[in-house]
């Protein structure tokens, strides 16, 4: 209510000529749940970094009609058709200016769960290893399952949007979960209760896990700006401005763990570079350009950082996103702007190296590699195109492309599994879900277990026995197939379940997983 009295006395002291309508009624109508500075707050942001998404008069129909299963409520009684057009016109125009976002502000966010006691050992029967952790975006929830019995052990809410795969900490206990309006949530699976979260980014991509566990890197497209934060506590232990050789800033497009590497990899929107910031306290230097030392008559290499979070630039020809890594993680393969090509980069020489024709939106993020006749191979999905690639990264040659009965999203193996599973998330099709033989690369089988309705993302168990898929819908589940015979054994319901995640899965980074 303060907040609503503080909005409305806001607008009293502008003239109207200045505020223009539209901004008239977001003080009258949004202010009150999205904040008087449309960066959030019991609602999501209404900025146009974070309504990308609803294109067209989709910002429209939701603002006249509501959002189901949130608070949102519709408008379209109290506010004209005419005027909800401006409106949205008026969410879909950026800020004045980008947000200060600095530590302190970060820090002023905190919201401890007064109610979480540290247990000091698991508080349930389940495998700690063999839990899954599903994302719920229908209702804002995660859901967490015994990965034995299938029983949900916990149904925890979450911030809105949460986008990108939760991180887990190297012994499984924590996991991380990030909403698209930069909220960070710390949930104990020992006792299944959240821990506290913070807004670490404005508008954000994706968060990373140290390899140590120690550190939480946040992606962040509004600040230009890579928050790490302590997983202990969540505090803010540095924040990078991102800002290029040639003194552009650019968005995070997402940032990655190299596990091998001891370091994250982050992946830039706007500039030619690759940025990778070591995670490890005892991180060699980093040379980043040369001065003329006048004592020694000689062109001497200049160390701009060392140790934790030192920095390092990979210059490229163009901006590169979505990144593939080998399982060694030497080598990654970057989607270009133009989306037709991927690009390999050699991390150790900071160097391109090769050339990809993917044509059709390469879903490189999505990626996953796997043993095929005595060479390693990855295939990925294309978002615009019904066929996956396989592409053997040895030679770097495209082997084979599957064909599909639609565009994809993601893909899923496991090692104790012959089969990928790979959705189609696009077109009339997107309600099936093909099995693809490893050895072969032949479909299989076309799963589609309830038609009309969407399937996607899979999840295996930890030993790779039971695949789990989602019904992406509102009324959506779980089903769960026996990952040999490929016939469903259960199904959860669920609303709108979006990824899920092993935790053995994820900590051990199985070759079946994108990372
Ligand atoms: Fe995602 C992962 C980027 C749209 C659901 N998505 C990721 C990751 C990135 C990314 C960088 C890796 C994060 C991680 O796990 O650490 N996603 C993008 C986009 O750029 C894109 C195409 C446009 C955008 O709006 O940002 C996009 N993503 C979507 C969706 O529309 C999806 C289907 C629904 C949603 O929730 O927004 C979606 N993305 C997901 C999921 C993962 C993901 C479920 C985790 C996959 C996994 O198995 O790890």
């Amino acid at each position: 209510m303060i907040r609503r009295i503080i909005s409305l006395s806001l607008l009293a002291l502008t003239p109207l000529s200045a505020q223009g309508e539209p901004a008239v009624l977001y003080g009258t109508h949004c202010a009150v749940c999205h904040g008087d500075d449309r960066l959030g707050s019991l609602g999501p942001a209404l900025i146009p970094e974070s309504l990308r998404r609803l294109k067209g008069d989709k910002l429209e129909a939701v603002i006249a009609k509501g959002r189901i299963s949130t608070q949102m409520p519709g408008f379209s009684a109290q506010i004209t058709a005419k005027d909800i057009a401006e409106l949205a016109a008026y969410l879909h125009t950026p800020l004045p200016e980008i947000p200060v976002w600095d530590a302190a502000r970060i820090a002023d966010t905190l919201e401890v769960n007064p109610d979480y006691v540290a247990p000091d050992a698991p508080q349930h029967d389940a495998d700690p290893l063999n839990l899954f952790v599903v994302v719920e975006t229908g209702d804002h929830h995660i859901s967490v399952l015994d990965g034995d019995t299938f029983d949900v052990l916990a149904r925890l809410p979450t911030p809105l949007a949460v986008h990108g795969g939760p991180k887990f900490t190297p012994d499984g206990r924590f996991t991380f979960v990030m909403s698209r309006d930069g909220w960070v949530q710390k949930i104990d699976l020992w006792s299944m209760q959240e821990v506290a979260r913070l807004r670490a980014g404005v508008n954000s991509r994706n968060i990373a896990m140290s390899k140590d566990g120690k550190y939480l890197a946040v992606a962040n497209y509004l600040p230009h700006s890579l928050t790490i934060l302590s997983t202990a506590d969540l505090s803010v232990q540095r924040i990078f401005d991102v800002v290029g050789k040639e003194g552009e800033s650019s968005r995070v497009s997402a940032v990655y763990q190299a596990p091998q590497r001891d370091s994250f990899i982050l992946a830039l929107k706007d500039i030619p570079e690759i940025w990778e910031i070591a995670t490890d306290p005892n991180a060699d230097p980093v040379y980043e350009g040369f001065v003329h030392s006048r004592e020694k008559g000689m062109v001497e290499a200049i160390a701009s950082s060392e140790g934790l979070f030192a920095r390092r630039r990979i210059e490229v020809s163009e901006p590169l996103d979505d990144f593939f890594f080998t399982p060694d993680y030497r080598f990654l393969i970057g989607a270009a702007r133009d989306s037709d090509r991927g690009v390999v980069v050699n991390l150790n020489v900071g160097r391109e190296t090769h050339e990809l024709p993917l044509s059709g939106l390469p879903h490189l993020g999505s990626g996953i590699s796997w043993e095929y006749q005595g060479r390693r191979v990855m295939a990925t999905p294309h978002l615009r195109e019904a066929k996956l690639s396989v592409i053997d990264i040895q030679n770097w040659e495209i082997l084979t492309q599957i064909d599909t009965d639609g565009p994809g999203f993601f893909l899923r193996s496991h090692e104790n599994s012959p089969y990928l599973w790979a959705d189609v998330f696009f077109g009339p099709n997107r309600d099936v879900m093909h099995v693809i033989d490893k050895n072969t690369l032949k479909i299989v089988k076309t799963l589609r277990p309830v038609p009309g309705k969407t399937l996607a993302h899979v999840e295996f168990d930890r030993d790779g026995q039971y695949a789990l898929v989602s019904l992406w819908e509102n009324d959506g589940a779980i089903i769960i197939y026996d990952a040999q015979t490929l016939e469903e054994v259960k199904r959860l319901p669920m609303s709108k379940p979006s990824g899920k995640y092993n935790v053995f899965n994820k900590i051990t980074f199985s070759d079946g997983t994108s990372h």
